[in-house]
């Protein structure tokens, strides 16, 4: 058998189709939101990769602190067989934890975007003969079929993506999460913690401007996809603290009134002059929460890592 397989779960369109479906739901509300998955075309996963390297931008050096001092101890506590990766994107993160899981055999990436997985599988089997990859082109937030691989099996859920959800999503993802676990398996999961406002505010509005062109990616991928006239010049990004929700907004204003053509939606949109459209949430976590939501969904906290500086924490929970 191949090393190497790919499994579609996803139909070709669908991503198309939903799409669509955000769009038209999002920009006909009040206020207007746009969902964040809409920012990772090939453009904006470069442009997040790049938001990574910033000085602002502590999240990805935080966990990736974590990562390499708590691997040993990871691998030790779940003597994980099989690593299953939901939003495994270029699998950058998972290396560190890949290196000390020796008594792996399997690793199955699941992602939407096959591109990624495709770079992705390539490097690691290069770097680990021997390792089988499954990789899973689907959207974990909705059912996944597993590949049959040996336990005990270590979901890992990591980048802080979790925040990128609002609470009843949240729960809805962990009660989905618990549904993959049987005994002895169990979830590695990344939080960014709430902090000072004025860092958090600045890892999502950096001096660079490389978040607010991130931002501005989903107007070029709206125009790309559905024919839409949108000029990304005609919005400012804004990135706001909600302390009582604890997460940052990213958003975009409207510079003026001005309406927008989606022809493949047959919609025109407008906007009032100093309107804002919702392009992300990131909520950020405090230990307590993490606790009540796994337990909420079945789980419980096991261990708790953070960063020298408390930036970040990685979560271990078992069913
Ligand atoms: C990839 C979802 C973890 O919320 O911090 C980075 C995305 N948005 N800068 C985050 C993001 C703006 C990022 N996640």
């Amino acid at each position: 058998m191949s090393p190497f397989q790919l499994t579609r779960t996803l139909p070709e369109d669908a991503t198309d189709a939903a799409l669509r479906a955000d769009v038209l739901q999002g920009l006909t509300r009040t206020p207007k939101t746009l969902p964040p998955k809409w920012f990772y075309d090939a453009r904006g996963s470069e442009l997040f990769d790049e938001i990574t390297t910033l000085p602002e931008y502590y999240p990805t050096r935080a966990e990736r602190e974590i990562l390499l001092d708590r691997a040993p101890e990871i691998a030790a506590a779940t003597g994980a067989r099989t690593l299953i990766e939901l939003g495994s994107g270029s699998s950058d993160k998972t290396r560190h934890l890949l290196d000390e899981l020796t008594g792996l055999v399997s690793y199955v990436p699941v992602d939407v975007s096959e591109s990624a997985l495709n770079g992705a599988a390539a490097a690691l089997l290069a770097e680990r003969p021997g390792l089988r990859v499954h990789a899973l082109i689907a959207d974990f937030t909705h059912a996944l079929t597993l590949p049959a691989t040996p336990g005990p099996r270590l979901v890992a859920f990591l980048g802080g993506t979790i925040g990128n959800l609002l609470p009843a999503e949240r729960a809805e993802f962990l009660a989905l999460v618990r549904t993959l676990l049987e005994p002895g398996d169990a979830l590695l999961l990344g939080t960014d913690l709430v902090k000072d406002e004025s860092v958090l505010v600045r890892a999502y509005d950096d001096a660079a401007g490389v978040t607010a062109a991130f931002n501005k990616n989903v107007l070029t991928v709206i125009n790309r996809e559905l024919g839409a006239d949108f000029s990304p010049a005609d919005f400012s990004h804004l990135a706001r603290w909600d302390p009582e929700r604890e997460w940052i907004e990213m958003r975009l204003r409207a510079r003026r009134a001005l309406s927008v053509k989606i022809p493949e939606l047959d919609l025109v949109v407008h906007f009032a002059a100093g309107e804002e459209v919702r392009t992300e949430v990131s909520a950020k976590f405090r230990q307590d929460r993490v606790r009540d939501e796994l337990r909420g969904a079945g789980m419980e906290l096991r261990y708790w890592w953070t960063d020298g500086a408390e930036r970040f924490a990685l979560s271990l929970a078992t069913a």
